[in-house]
Parts: structure tokens; C-alpha cells; sequence
């Protein structure tokens, strides 16, 4: 997939370049293409809590062709998940909950062919069924982003250790999940989590990794810029569309 002349998503992502997307909760391709014109610089296809498996983002993937970089959040950091996710030709993967050097460890080597790890080898999109086998499998390695959750207390707990496994591409704070492990649920601004995101910070920063956050707007994702973060998903599909449909029908109604 992708022109290889063009900079890789990875490569994007790597440079410390700002890369700004949302989160796409409903498997419509639609709703992809809506958002890739709106012009995300990616999105972040969400097979964790959106009511689709990570081998049903293919359509979404196949509407924004190579006008937006797809990464497919996958439900857990199985080695199946991963599998399919990055078969559709995603240009990347997201898994939550990284809490151990061991999980992430292992999730590194389902995202990457041999030598460097023990992704499984079929013919799927990613490879032009078939067609492009031997260039995809060459580049996949280099070009397949591998973003990593921490939002536990558990993995700020072990962030040093996690970092320092080769392969990642960054650590992306679920802000949710993480205030939730912390007993402060949706408490997203709390002190103490504010604290937690600093440590993973700390260490992204220090082991050379790129810093990740979701934040449910504008607004949430704002002071996390100047902290050094570059991943950004801002909103989501369907706030945004509940949203304008709020503000139309309060301004009809002179609310
Ligand atoms: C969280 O906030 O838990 C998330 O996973 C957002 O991406
Ligand atoms: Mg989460």
C-alpha cells in the first residue's frame, strides 16, 4: 500500500512529525471517508470498543485508500488480533492495555515478519492479495507502525522496562482507561493522574519513543501539545456527530 516515494506513516510518526486524527467508533466507510476529507492526518480505527472485529476495518481502509493513514486499535494484545489488523494493510497497529515488558515484548513480535519477530506470513490486502507478496513482506517491518497503550497503573508502574523493548514506535495514553486503574474514572484531569502521565512521558521521551493521547476534544488534547505529544486522536465520530446536531437544533430552537 502507499506510494513509495511518499514518507511512510511510520516515518511520519517516528520524525516527531504532529499528526492529527480522530477516533472512528462505527464500522462505516462513509464515516471514514467523511473524516479523511475533513482532512485527518490519520484515524484511529477503533476494533477495541467499536462494535467490529480489526478484519471488518478492511472497508474503511479500502474508502480512504492512501488519501489518510488507517491504525487499527485491536481488542487486546492478541496475537490474532494483530494478525488480521495488520493484514488489511493497516498502516499500523494500537494495542491497549501494555502493562509488562513481557506483554509488549510479545505483541512486538506478532507485528513483525521474521527475523525480527513471528508475525504469521498469508496473503491478504496488505499484500495485493498476493500480487505485491514479496514487496510487502519486505517493507512491512519498516513501514508498520506499533503503538502500544499505557493506560493502567500497572504499565506507568513498568513504563522504564516497557520502553526499552525494541520495536515500539510510541506509547499512547488512554487517559480513560488509566483514571479508571487509578480509582478516578473519567477523572481525566485528576492531580494524581496528571502525575502518571508524566512519568510515561519521562520515559517515552528518554527511550526515544513518540507520545500518544486521545482526548474526547479539542480542548482535552490541547495541553498535552506543548508536553511533547504528537499522536493525537481528538474526538470522535460520533461526538462529533451528536455534537452538530445539538448546536443545530439549540440554535433552531434559541436555546
Ligand atoms: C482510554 O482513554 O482509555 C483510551 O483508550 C482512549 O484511546
Ligand atoms: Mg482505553
Amino acid at each position: 500500500m502507499g506510494m513509495s516515494m511518499d514518507r511512510t506513516f511510520r516515518q511520519r510518526l517516528r520524525a516527531g512529525e504532529r499528526l492529527i486524527g480522530t477516533l472512528v467508533s462505527l464500522p462505516s466507510p462513509e464515516i471514514a471517508e467523511v473524516l479523511a476529507a475533513a482532512g485527518c492526518d490519520w484515524l484511529f480505527i477503533d476494533a477495541e470498543h467499536g462494535a467490529f472485529e480489526p478484519a471488518q476495518a478492511q472497508p474503511l481502509l479500502q474508502a480512504v485508500g492512501d488519501r489518510c493513514p488507517c491504525l487499527i486499535r485491536v481488542p487486546a494484545g492478541g496475537e490474532v488480533a494483530i494478525k488480521k489488523a495488520l493484514d488489511t494493510g493497516a498502516a499500523g497497529v494500537i494495542v491497549p492495555q501494555v502493562n509488562t515488558a513481557e506483554q509488549a515484548a510479545r505483541v512486538i513480535a506478532w507485528s513483525k515478519f521474521p527475523p525480527q519477530g513471528t508475525r504469521g506470513v498469508g496473503i491478504a490486502r496488505a499484500h495485493g492479495y498476493g500480487h505485491g507478496f514479496a514487496d510487502y513482506v519486505a517493507r512491512a517491518n519498516e513501514e508498520t507502525a506499533v503503538v502500544l497503550q499505557i493506560e493502567h497503573i500497572d504499565g506507568v508502574r513498568n513504563v522504564r522496562d516497557i520502553a526499552r523493548v525494541p520495536g515500539i514506535d510510541a506509547l499512547f495514553i488512554g487517559p480513560y482507561d488509566l483514571s479508571a486503574s487509578m480509582g478516578r474514572t473519567g477523572q481525566v484531569d485528576d492531580p494524581e493522574v496528571h502525575k502518571a502521565i508524566a512519568t510515561v512521558r519521562d520515559a517515552a521521551l528518554a527511550a526515544g519513543l513518540k507520545l500518544g493521547v486521545f482526548g474526547v476534544g479539542a480542548g482535552a488534547v490541547k495541553p498535552h501539545l506543548a508536553q511533547g505529544f504528537t499522536l493525537i486522536a481528538a474526538g470522535c465520530d460520533t461526538i462529533f456527530l451528536g455534537n452538530g446536531a445539538r448546536q443545530t437544533l439549540a440554535a433552531l430552537r434559541g436555546e
